[in-house]
């Protein structure tokens, strides 16, 4: 096992849940990478104990209690090892933290229910704060569920031959070009010439057009980062 994923949760009955299934669950069956749910509510101390409780200061929802979080954490972490809290006041992941998540032997993902952990724990613990973007989740669990999947799909042996230099993919910076399948026409739309023609140099420079246009397009974000990406290749090169 190359990569293990620990998960911390008041609904352990979600994993592996899609992470069972396709490419993650192969990969989990062959022992790539490994997962364990940890049932928070063990750590929340007799039968009926709770893992959360009313805010301070008052407001809705509930927080979850730091000294049940930290019985878990304590529970799961080797000595000098710190957590991951998934919630959408954390840095948002993208495909550079993902390959550095993949880099690491392990993650510990903590997943929030309720509105908020005690910020205490927090603290004391030193825990890492983790986004998938811009958006509110009713839990953490997707958010790893999502985390998850983007690792495991770049561990090695995961996804069968790795793709090349990667050159015309989201690893260069570039949204996907267009992909077309038979049959050449459908309901009167052809597949664009060059795809049919066997002239492999042409067709890798029209998919990096194609992939270009569409990130300048869609994504100014991407493309500002691409085009400073290749000013700083070219500068190397001098
Ligand atoms: Cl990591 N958690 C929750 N609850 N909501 C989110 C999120 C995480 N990322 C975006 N929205």
């Amino acid at each position: 096992t190359r990569w293990r994923a620990s998960v911390l949760t008041i609904f352990p009955e979600m994993f592996p849940g899609p992470l069972g299934l396709s490419l993650a669950g192969k990969a989990l069956e062959a022992g790539l990478w490994a997962l364990d749910a940890v049932d928070i509510r063990q750590f929340a101390g007799g039968r009926h104990a709770s893992v959360d409780d009313t805010p301070f200061g008052g407001g809705p929802g509930m927080v979850m209690r730091p000294d049940v979080i930290d019985a878990a954490l304590e529970a799961v972490l080797a000595p000098g090892e710190r957590a991951i809290y998934l919630t959408p006041r954390g840095r948002v992941l993208d495909q550079a933290l993902v390959r550095e998540l993949a880099g690491r032997p392990k993650v510990t993902l903590l997943c929030g229910r309720y509105e908020a952990v005690d910020q205490r724990v927090l603290e004391a613990r030193e825990v890492e704060e983790i986004s998938i973007g811009d958006y509110v989740l009713s839990g953490g669990e997707p958010a790893a569920i999502v985390l998850i999947d983007a690792v495991v799909r770049l561990l090695p042996g995961v996804m069968g031959a790795p793709e090349g230099l990667d050159e015309e993919s989201f690893e260069a910076g570039l949204l996907e070009y267009p992909h077309y399948t038979r049959p050449a026409e459908w309901q009167g739309r052809a597949v664009p010439e060059v795809l049919l023609s066997g002239h492999h140099e042409n067709i890798r420079r029209w998919r990096r057009q194609q992939a270009e246009e569409i990130t300048r397009a869609r994504r100014p974000d991407l493309w500002a980062r691409y085009l400073e990406r290749q000013t700083d290749s070219k500068k190397k090169e001098a």
